[in-house]
């Protein structure tokens, strides 16, 4: 068969690579002009380990080749960016919409279209029905369900940043067609390259499966962050208590941090609570939990800047120099996108009248959203009067554990172990 990727970002440029590895003949379609020339080069775009061999390997064999302009094909694949639009959260479609109309030109009776890209209940169903109002004059839906003469599927992409294409093959696939036809239509293409099982469901299952993974680690990492927040107030040490609570045998603590970043945790969680608002409580707050422990962790920047000014007196806070450690969104990846670090970096150089350094040994130039900070080693921030460890790249666990003011939202350095506390009133009690 040939297969047509439409998107060629984090999910489909890997997708189109793996299927061409198997000699598929695929056709990648991205509105990015750049990244299509980049392709076409045998080059990648963005970063993803083993990306680069893949896609060299598939574009000078002649496997792989990008174009602007979509092509017929066997199989359509539609990876293009869902995000969610305004204060309301909604989720914005018109990437789907757009490929939907893109593709509908070169569609011919028999073909497969499948939504990979993360979608709110109901988007399958409204990729079917704009395909239809492309192709007026053809068959399809008049010809509705097994008659159709497209088939349309739903399989969302689970595939992890940085292990992407360990994860395409060996990963599970949830397939939901809108017939049972156009489920094993699908479930034969990723076959193709999946060694994984591929589950199938209908449509709707499948859409809301993929966004119920990613609510599940965001309703999982709100309660480790909620627990930091608690523990901070207590005084007590939250990676020795999460590390004691998940000694037990049903307990699986995750770990706190930053905040929640990437694009799809911070996202989906999101088309569930836009569609059932009443319903989706806990979905929420917990999105709301992760959204605001940014503000928390610069609350405690300034609360240790204080603590600096107090025992030095003759100083002012422009003396103080702030040593931030990691900008990326999760540790040992060089993607700074959404990232709650560059956040509170930003926050920081834009507010903080001394000097802001950042730590990030996997960039070599700051983004320009943070003009104000300084790049610098781990070296050069060890003068820096406060410390704040934001990512546990693995580079900060071997490096100089700074003596003086910190914060560490990641628990990398060593912390005093927990002693009985004095209380007079309580050995008195004793
Ligand atoms: N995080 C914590 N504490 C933890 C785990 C993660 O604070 O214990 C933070 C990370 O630092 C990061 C954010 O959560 O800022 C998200 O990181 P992640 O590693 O949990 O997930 P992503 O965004 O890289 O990828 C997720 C994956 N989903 C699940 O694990 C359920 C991946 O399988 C999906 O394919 C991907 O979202 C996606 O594209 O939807």
């Amino acid at each position: 068969p040939t297969i047509s990727v439409i998107g060629l970002g984090y999910i489909g440029l890997p997708t189109a690579a793996m299927f061409a590895s198997r000699k598929v003949k695929v056709i990648g379609v991205d509105v990015n002009v750049k990244a299509v020339e980049t392709i076409n080069r045998g080059e990648i775009h963005i970063v993803e380990p083993d990306l680069d061999i893949a896609v060299h390997a598939a574009v000078t064999e002649g496997f792989l080749h990008a174009t602007t302009t979509p092509e017929p094909a066997d199989a359509f694949l539609i990876a293009v960016p869902t995000p969610f639009r305004g204060d309301d959260h909604d989720p914005d479609l018109s990437y789907i919409e757009a490929a939907a109309r893109a593709i509908a030109p070169v569609l011919q009776a028999g073909n497969l279209v499948v939504l990979e890209s993360t979608s709110p209940v109901g988007a399958t169903e409204q990729l079917a029905e704009w395909l239809a109002a492309a192709r007026p004059d053809l068959s399809f839906p008049q010809a509705a369900g097994e008659a159709s003469d497209i088939r349309v599927a739903h399989c969302p992409e689970r595939v992890l940043p940085g292990k992407v294409m360990q994860e395409l093959i060996h990963n599970d696939r949830v397939i939901g067609g809108m017939t049972p036809k156009c489920s094993a239509a699908a479930v034969a293409l990723y076959k193709i390259f999946v060694d994984g099982e591929c589950v199938v469901t209908n449509a709707r299952t499948a859409e809301m499966a993929k966004l119920t993974e990613n609510s599940f680690r965001d309703v999982n990492i709100a309660f480790a962050n909620e627990l930091s927040i608690i523990c901070d107030k207590l005084d007590i040490d939250v990676w020795e208590l999460i590390a004691l609570a998940n000694r037990h045998p049903r307990v699986n603590i995750l770990q706190p941090g930053p905040g929640v970043g990437g694009h799809c945790i911070a996202v989906d969680p999101w088309f569930i609570v836009s569609k059932t608002p009443e319903e989706a409580r806990l979905i929420r707050t917990a999105r709301e939990v992760n959204d605001s422990k940014p503000h928390w962790v610069l609350d405690k920047v300034k609360e240790a800047v204080a603590r600096h000014l107090d025992a030095n007196p003759g100083q002012s806070e422009a003396d103080v120099t702030i040593a931030c450690y990691g900008l990326a969104f999760k540790p040992d990846i060089d993607d700074l996108r959404e990232s709650p670090a560059v956040e509170i970096v930003k926050a920081l150089a834009e507010t903080h009248p001394g000097q802001v350094l950042a730590v990030e040994p996997n960039i070599t130039t700051l983004p320009p959203k943070l003009v104000k900070a300084a790049l610098v080693s781990v070296g050069d921030a060890a003068h820096a009067q406060v410390h704040v460890m934001l990512v546990d790249h693995r580079e900060f666990k071997d490096a100089a554990v700074p003596t003086k003011s910190v914060v560490d939202v990641r628990g990398v350095w060593p912390r005093p172990p927990a002693v009985p506390r004095q209380n007079a009133d309580l050995a008195l009690q004793c």
